[in-house]
């Protein structure tokens, strides 16, 4: 009789060539399907968990398909909870492809995309916030996101999330103490400690909440637009931020037309610095589609930073600047090797905190510009992240903002002298959408919208 759970197979590795591939066997049936294809000295059925042995793959005809190393992991004690066998076979997409082939015909079914971490969530050898850390972790594009996906992946926001839980429900506890008592005659007990339990809960809720916004930033990186009138010196600062002459710099206005886009780390988070078009009526075609193409730009930037030409000598105005719309725009003042502070009076922008001098040329000043791009992208500096864990996942988000609105109602409920019923409801409320982040409370769209993130193999 087949078992009613599937026993799957994936390859875990890239596709391509490499020195390795490595496949993922697991379910009841892992170490049984492996073996009937396996050519050692000793079966794998009798192998102990977290051994490794060599031997062949071969096909049902018997013709040999590779070498490989089997690693035999034994319930619970695997990633997944099942029993586990990872085939290390040579790289390349074909052997790899034959071993799983094989594999498949012996009984084996091909894993879903993200199947082995579901497993390992049902299993309970980690949580929903934990399981997609993995996913995370695997898409992370800059140091800070692997940081934070890694601190996921231990239980960092779970176990904030679980100790928020706990202050909810003393006080759930406490309200249904002052039920009782209700009954025996008495109005209220003291809620001074309902109180402070619910501000603690709001506070830690509000700390998480707002660090999505650093969160997101790790996660996605920062579009960084670089604009200004034409020869400010904006494909000049591309350059010089990415320490290469990625754009071409001259002294005709109107050098840039097309959109350039580069990834720069910086302090471990992903800024793609977009250099554009300086911004003027024209009649020239090209550049009309360029500035067109910048203002395009400018609307979904993350980050501006306007720069400008000291030389020039027309200078934008505070209103041009603000007319962007973009709430996070740092001014850069170019060329400052030419222009002596002193001889700046006439101009307004640069009494404007915001403004920073600097060379493109020389690179006077670029370091403390990177410094404000990130103080401006994260909010704070990126390792300072000593206060608890950091939000990155839209969906964790949403199951914050969710609660925390039921706890707002709370409050309000414990200010306006509600009875302890009408309180309980909504902490209860606030309880439940908690336990969605970990997945104690979970719905199959839920599961599937997290699931489908994953690539196979993992
Ligand atoms: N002295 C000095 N010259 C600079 C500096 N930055 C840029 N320039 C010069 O200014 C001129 C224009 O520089 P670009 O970087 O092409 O300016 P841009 O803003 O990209 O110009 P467009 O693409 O035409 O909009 C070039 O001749 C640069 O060499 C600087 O910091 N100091
Ligand atoms: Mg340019």
């Amino acid at each position: 009789m087949k078992p009613s759970i599937d026993t799957i197979v994936a390859i875990a590795t890239p596709p391509g060539e490499g020195g390795i591939a490595v496949l993922r066997v697991s379910g009841p049936e892992a170490v049984a399907i492996v073996d009937r294809r396996f050519r050692a000295p000793t079966p794998l059925a009798s192998a102990a968990s977290h051994t490794a042995h060599v031997g062949a793959i071969c096909d049902a005809a018997g013709e040999r398909i590779d070498q490989v190393v089997c690693t035999v992991f034994r319930a619970p004690h695997s990633y997944t909870g099942e029993d586990v066998v990872e085939v290390s076979c040579h790289g390349g997409t074909l052997t790899s492809r034959r071993v799983m082939g094989v594999l498949l015909e012996t009984g084996a079914e091909m894993a879903r995309p993200g199947e082995f971490t579901k497993r390992a969530f049902l299993n309970g050898k980690m949580d929903l916030a934990q399981a997609e850390a993995v996913a995370e972790l695997i898409h992370a594009r800059s140091d800070a996101a692997r940081r934070i996906s890694l601190e996921q992946l231990a239980g960092r926001l779970s176990s904030e999330v679980q100790t928020l839980r706990r202050s909810l429900m003393d006080a759930v506890g406490l309200l249904e103490l002052e039920l009782d008592f209700a009954e025996d005659g008495y109005e209220f007990l003291d809620r001074s400690k309902i109180r402070e339990l619910l501000n603690d809960a709001g506070s830690s809720l509000r700390r998480l909440l707002e660090s999505y916004r650093a969160g997101k930033v790790f996660r996605d990186g920062v579009k960084l637009v670089l604009t200004g009138a034409p020869n400010a010196g904006k494909s000049s600062l591309l350059n010089a931020l990415l320490k290469e002459s990625r754009a071409i710099v001259t002294e005709v206005p109107g050098t840039t037309r097309d959109v350039i886009e580069e990834g720069l780390s910086i302090g471990g988070v992903l800024f793609r610095v977009v250099d554009t078009a300086g911004l003027r009526p024209t009649s020239d075609p090209v550049e009309r589609e360029g500035v067109e193409r910048a203002h395009e730009q400018l609307r979904s930037a993350d980050v501006v930073i306007w720069v400008v030409d000291l030389m020039a000598p027309i200078q934008p105005t505070k209103e041009a600047i603000e007319s962007i719309g973009s709430s996070h725009v740092i001014v850069a003042l170019n060329k400052s090797d030419v222009i002596a502070r002193s001889s700046s009076t006439r101009m307004d922008i640069e009494d404007d905190s915001r403004a920073l001098r600097i060379s493109a040329k020389t690179g006077d000043g670029i370091q403390r510009l990177e410094e404000e791009m990130l103080a401006v992208a994260v909010g704070r500096t990126p390792s300072d992240n000593t206060e608890g864990a950091t939000v990155t996942n839209a969906r964790h988000y949403d199951v914050l903002r969710r609660a925390s609105r039921s706890l707002t109602l709370a409050l309000e409920s414990l200010e306006g002298g509600k009875t302890g019923e009408f309180l309980a409801l909504d902490i209860r409320e606030a309880l439940n959408t908690l336990a969605e982040l970990t997945g104690e409370v979970t719905t199959d769209d839920i599961m599937n919208a997290v699931f489908s993130k994953f690539c196979i193999g993992k």
